[in-house]
């Protein structure tokens, strides 16, 4: 029974599906959405832990690898992240009481004298949708900020953005200093100029071309 009901709630997410009251998708209209079917969820007794990981997870990783594939776009990905916004806000609690555990803490900012934002957004919302807890440094984050970030997080994973070729520079610079402050710290890099080679170059520990490849590394890195 409660399986059935995880599985709506992640079709929720996937789709989109933000609350009862929402037109979209227009086939679901009238339906209860994420918002409704997780207070159920809880009410009914479904442990918040199970919530996240066989529903909130499960929906945002299926769009996440739609969208790598070309298969879903951004305006998808941005329903699906307000669908499970809605269904977090009941969860959040139970993060704050620790009985739901993030699966760990990621640090992410588009680096120095770099402004475009919009696609570590997006990478925000996928890792959150992974289970994550995002620190999101915003952008024209200078190497500093990022050490001190990761200095008041121990054992965080973190996130560098670049989408200008003159700033993407700023990464090597940023990945030294995070060693040098943690030579265990683990560093994921992406952005529209970026490469593998570039990425092996500055002594990252992975490059994503998209936001699912960045928690597939962590999943696979685990
Ligand atoms: Co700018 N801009 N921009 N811009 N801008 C580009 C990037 C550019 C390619 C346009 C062009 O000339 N064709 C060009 C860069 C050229 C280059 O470097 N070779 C450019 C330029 C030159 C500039 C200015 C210098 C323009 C000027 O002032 N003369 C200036 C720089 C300002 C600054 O940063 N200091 C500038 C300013 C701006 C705006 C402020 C107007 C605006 C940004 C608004 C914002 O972000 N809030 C803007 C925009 C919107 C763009 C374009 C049109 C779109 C970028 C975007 O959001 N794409 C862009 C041209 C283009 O791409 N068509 C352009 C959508 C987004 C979803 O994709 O960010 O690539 P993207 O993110 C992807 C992946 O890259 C990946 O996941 C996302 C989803 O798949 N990804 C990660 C990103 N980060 C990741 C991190 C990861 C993993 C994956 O792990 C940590």
């Amino acid at each position: 029974m409660s399986e059935d009901l995880l599985k709506q709630i992640a079709d929720c997410i996937q789709r989109g599906k933000v609350n009862a009251a929402s037109p979209y998708p227009p086939d679901m209209k009238g339906e209860d959405g994420a918002d409704e079917l997780t207070r159920k969820a809880l009410d009914d007794g479904v442990p918040p832990n199970d919530i996240l990981e066989k529903a909130l997870m499960i929906g945002m990783g299926n769009v996440g690898h739609l969208f790598s594939e070309n298969k879903v776009f951004v305006p998808d990905l941005l329903m699906a992240a307000k669908a499970m916004s809605a269904a977090m806000a009941h969860l959040e609690p139970f993060f704050s009481s620790g009985e739901a555990k993030h699966r760990g803490v990621f640090v992410i900012g588009t680096v120095q004298g770099d402004l475009h934002d919009i696609g570590k957004n997006l990478v925000c919302m996928v890792m959150e949708g992974g289970g994550w807890k995002v620190i999101d440094l915003g952008v024209d984050v200078s190497p500093e900020k990022f050490v001190e970030a990761v200095k008041k997080n121990p054992g965080c994973v973190v996130g560098l953005s670049a989408l200008l070729t003159t700033t993407m520079v700023n990464m090597e610079k940023t990945v030294t200093m995070l060693r040098e402050a943690d030579p265990a710290i683990r560093v994921i890099v992406g952005g529209a100029p970026l490469t593998q080679e570039f990425a092996d170059k500055i002594g990252a520990d992975a490059y994503s071309p998209d936001p699912q490849g960045a928690l597939d590394f962590l999943a696979q890195s685990a």
